[in-house]
């Protein structure tokens, strides 16, 4: 009678571990973050800020060249590099002080904001795709459209945002992160709008502990479902 209540016990927290597992496949997207008139200062204000990741990268564009491992740009280039001096528009904190100007900073551009950026994941090179990925939209206008894609390719959603203001001289009011969490792996993100140049900071991205990798996922969902199988079968005897 024992062994059959731990059996039982058993094949339930299997099966409550396959619904954990069920939610966490599940894409969240995020942004534009904050809300509320609330502008992305600095990596503080990050929705990744302080998470307890197995390695991440933030690439602020501060010494002015795109660089962190294992991801690559479909189009534009690192703002100082193509303009030089002046017209930069990075994320406030950047240049040592949040005075509502990133102008003595540095950020990436691309002229055509109607094809988008888009950041692609090397798995090779990062040893797994991040679960979380995320990048500052600085400059441009509205709307603005991000969109995640997953481990296969496949699209997980497009977010819009209508932030911009006027200005073109490194305001930081309208600066806003948009970013997705996704446990089965992102493999690129791409930012675009429906006018202008479009200009972006703080490309960030991670994998987070303890996300088992994908062949113990796969294990570990066998085993779930076998014990909900044992479980079906005892209550069917
Ligand atoms: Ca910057
Ligand atoms: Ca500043
Ligand atoms: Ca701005």
């Amino acid at each position: 009678m024992v062994t059959s209540v731990r059996r039982t016990l058993f094949a339930l927290s299997l099966l409550v571990f396959a619904g954990m597992l069920s939610t966490a496949a599940k894409a969240q997207l995020i942004g534009p973050h904050p809300s509320g008139g609330l502008s992305y200062q600095s990596f503080a204000d990050s929705p990744f800020f302080g998470l307890p990741f197995s390695w991440f990268y933030l690439e602020d564009f501060e010494d002015h060249a795109l660089n962190v491992p294992g991801v690559s740009a479909s189009a534009g280039g690192v703002t100082s590099v193509i303009f030089g001096p002046g017209y930069h528009d990075s994320v406030d904190g950047d240049d040592g002080v949040i005075d509502g100007s990133g102008l003595d900073g540095d950020s990436y551009f691309h002229r055509y904001g109607i094809l988008g950026i888009q950041f692609t994941f090397n798995a090779s090179v990062l040893g797994s795709l991040p679960t979380h990925a995320g990048l500052v939209w600085t400059d441009g206008e509205s709307p603005i459209f991000f969109e995640a894609f997953d481990e296969n390719g496949n699209s997980l959603g497009v977010l819009n945002g209508s932030h911009s203001t006027s200005g073109y001289t490194g305001q930081s009011d309208e600066d806003r992160f948009y970013g997705v969490v996704h446990m089965g792996g992102i493999s690129a993100i791409r930012i675009s709008q429906q006018f202008g140049g479009i200009e972006i900071d703080h490309l960030q991205f991670g994998r987070i502990a303890a996300v088992p990798e994908p062949g113990v996922f796969a294990m570990l969902a066998g085993m779930a479902a076998f014990g909900g199988g044992l479980l079906l079968r005892r209550r069917r005897s």
